[in-house]
């Protein structure tokens, strides 16, 4: 069959929901869209896990360290199965990561702020995960078969993820002062970066339409981000405090809240580098593999010698 009736045949498809395997035709853009955000997804995973492990030996008590400990081991769980699911398109894992290391792949600029103090776990678990879950939950309906299994399983552990800094703020949010104030600028600092996840608006992003078409994207950027402030602007009245939006209210005709404008030049500062903690970040990656290689050259070397013990039990 000729490229041209490959790509109506592929389109047809999609149209129809049946989903795209790794050995069924893909167009080459196709697969491109799709390596470009399972891989800037996997990264942002195992970045992500940086500014919450920054508390791992500080939580306020045995329970909280247990809760975070699991919460980082998922996101390194998340990153496994993304990469995974990548590495089906025919790329390998070790030259993603060597762009990330490189500084030429992207990762979620959310991960470039700082986690100052314990209401920050809080905020991350009810913010970028709340938001990720926003962005994540369509992606389980995704086109391509092997991204779309690897999220259902993902978006289970955000949701619970979510659920778990929920009770953090509104532990603090029924304690004292200190605390009540230590959460209210927290949820000041992780709002505004929350809204930045979702990507640039519609009209800035150059990957939605055709994402759109190919059903890799359900919503759009500023559709899931007007889902996710509705959505929080209920949820943080029951902790008692505001979000730092003046703008924000209710719009009767439109059906959703209206919010302020969001600081795009500090979001594409971020994304280029510039934000507070990337530099951080990279170097804490890059060092964290090198730590690591001992650790693959044995389960390589392990390997190595399962299979010759298991050749020369065959030959004999
Ligand atoms: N940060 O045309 P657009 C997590 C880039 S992990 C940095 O709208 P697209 C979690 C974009 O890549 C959260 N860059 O792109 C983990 C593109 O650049 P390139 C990560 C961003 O792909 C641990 C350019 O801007 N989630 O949840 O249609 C603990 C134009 O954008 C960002 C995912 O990766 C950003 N925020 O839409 C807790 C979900 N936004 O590639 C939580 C999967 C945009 O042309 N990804 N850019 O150089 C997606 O859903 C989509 O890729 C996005 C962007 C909505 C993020």
């Amino acid at each position: 069959m000729d490229t041209v009736h490959l790509e109506k045949d592929f389109q047809e498809k999609i149209d129809q929901e049946i989903k795209i395997e790794p050995k069924d035709f893909m167009p080459d853009a196709y697969r491109k869209t799709l390596v470009r955000q399972i891989s800037q997804h996997a990264h942002s995973e195992i970045v992500g896990m940086l500014p919450e492990s920054n508390w791992i030996g500080r939580a306020p008590s045995l329970r909280r360290k247990l809760g975070l400990l699991a919460k980082v081991q998922d996101e390194a769980g998340h990153g496994l199965y993304l990469y995974s699911a990548c590495e089906t398109l025919g790329v390998d894992r070790e030259s993603l990561i060597e762009q990330l290391h490189e500084g030429k792949a992207k990762y979620s600029s959310i991960f470039n702020y700082p986690t100052l103090t314990w209401a920050d776990i809080g905020a991350i678990g009810w913010l970028v995960d709340g938001a990720a879950i926003m962005n994540q939950v369509p992606l389980c309906r995704c086109s391509y078969g092997p991204y779309s299994r690897a999220m259902i399983r993902i978006c289970k552990e955000e949701s619970f993820h979510q659920r778990q800094g929920f009770e953090i703020l509104l532990t603090l949010s029924r304690g004292s002062e200190e605390q009540k104030e230590m959460l209210q600028d927290s949820v000041n600092r992780w709002w505004w970066p929350s809204l930045m996840m979702f990507g640039p608006h519609d009209k800035d992003s150059p990957h939605t339409a055709k994402s759109m078409k190919w059903k890799i994207k359900r919503f759009s950027n500023d559709e899931l981000r007007q889902k996710f402030v509705d959505v929080i602007a209920e949820q943080i009245k029951i902790l008692g405090i505001t979000l730092p939006d003046p703008d924000l209210s209710w719009n009767e005709e439109r059906g959703h809240y209206d919010f302020g404008p969001i600081n795009w030049d500090e979001f594409w500062d971020v994304v280029g580098g510039n934000g507070p903690c990337n530099k951080q970040r990279m170097h804490d990656r890059v060092t964290a593999h090198e730590r690591g290689a001992w650790v693959r050259d044995a389960a390589i070397a392990h390997a190595e010698k399962r299979a010759t013990r298991k050749a020369i039990s065959k030959a004999s």
